[in-house]
């Protein structure tokens, strides 16, 4: 009696774990290798069970089961990874239980470690699905020119407040320890709103002040060999033409930056702009790469170019140079959320 209750418990922990790790997979990663996976998982819970020979119990004892378990979901999870993690340590340790107690009344338990491990398995790919499940929608970049401002900081965090969703540290003519202290300033800061961090041009200080990512231009490293150091982390890169988007996409970057789509003053060798119709034809051939315009992004085009089917908005002068940044940011992020809400319907 006393194994049919455990198995019955653990049965129904490890059933509540996968039906969460379930609803992040497909609402957050709409991913179908995931999602077969858990199936798969499912159905060795089935096996293992069946392998016992032993109908779980009918009715369960949850009044008088004295270590009931508090409702682990309903607690406050500060963010989705956590989620994650808690909800797939409660199957991995069920199944545990699973294949301890099995063992101990004679049976194998080989069926409840295979899913044990297979759940690993899923969470890890989950975790890195995840983690890479970056969002671009507005994507703040540093200049050296505004890198001067006194209230620089002030101005950044203001915006990131307000939902710049991103930040690159973008910086031109300052030495590697000058560049290395504000790098970790914005790590710092860009971790205060959970935010990802990238660094453009340089992948030495992309892994020194462990940013999320690294944004190579046309003349910097090859992204063969950023790949091999920067791991999972995010590989961004600049291109200026329908071909350079198109080589970029398909080397593998995470995303592209696609530009300068309009005339700028903050970039002084920007190249030519590229039409509108040169992110639609990207997006059109790759719908799934992430394709993040910049060059003269204000409130004014930014339908336009969101529109077009860009995924982002990189933004540098306009919100940096703002009188009010965070009005600004809220602004951007108003017409970003109205326009994709429009294209979905
Ligand atoms: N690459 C192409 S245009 C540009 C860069 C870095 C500068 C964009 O700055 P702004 O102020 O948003 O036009
Ligand atoms: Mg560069």
């Amino acid at each position: 009696m006393e194994l049919l209750r455990i198995i019955d418990a653990n049965l129904n922990r490890a059933r509540e774990g996968i039906r969460v790790v379930e609803e992040i997979s497909r609402f957050y990663l709409n991913d179908q290798d995931i999602f077969l996976g858990l199936k798969k998982l499912r159905h060795q819970i089935i096996e293992g069970e069946k392998s016992l020979g032993i109908r779980p119990i009918i009715s369960r004892k949850s009044e008088s089961d004295v270590g009931k378990e508090p409702h682990q979901i309903e607690n406050d999870r500060g963010n989705l990874k956590e989620l994650l993690e808690a909800n797939a340590n409660r199957v991995e340790e069920s199944l545990r239980v699973l294949e301890e107690f099995s063992k101990l009344h004679g049976y194998s338990g080989e069926l409840f470690k295979k899913a044990r491990f297979s759940m690993y398995g899923l969470e890890h790919e989950i975790l890195f699905k995840l983690s890479k499940s970056i969002d671009y929608r507005l994507y703040l970049a540093t200049d050296d020119y505004y890198l001067k401002k006194d209230n620089i900081y002030d101005v950044i965090e203001q915006s990131l407040k307000a939902g710049a969703t991103i930040l690159q540290y973008r910086c031109k003519d300052k030495t590697s320890k000058e560049m290395l202290t504000e790098a970790n300033k914005l790590r710092k800061l860009t971790q205060k709103y959970n935010i990802p961090l990238i660094i453009n041009d340089r992948l030495d200080l992309a892994l020194a002040v462990d940013a999320d990512g690294v944004h190579l231009g046309q003349s910097d490293l090859p992204f063969e060999i950023a790949k091999k150091y920067m791991g999972e982390r995010v590989i961004g890169i600049s291109t200026h033409s329908y071909e350079e988007g198109r080589s970029a996409i398909l080397a593998g970057a995470d995303y592209i930056g696609l530009g300068p789509v309009f005339d700028t003053s903050t970039k002084k060798d920007a190249h030519p702009t590229c039409d509108m119709e040169t992110i639609t034809c990207l997006k059109k051939e790759f719908p799934k790469a992430r394709i993040i315009a910049i060059g003269g992004i204000s409130l004014k085009n930014a339908t336009r170019v969101l529109t077009a089917g860009a995924d982002g908005l990189a933004v540098i002068s306009a919100i940096l140079n703002s009188s009010d940044p965070a009005r600004e940011t809220t602004v951007f992020r108003k017409i970003i959320n109205q326009t994709r809400a429009l294209h979905r319907e």
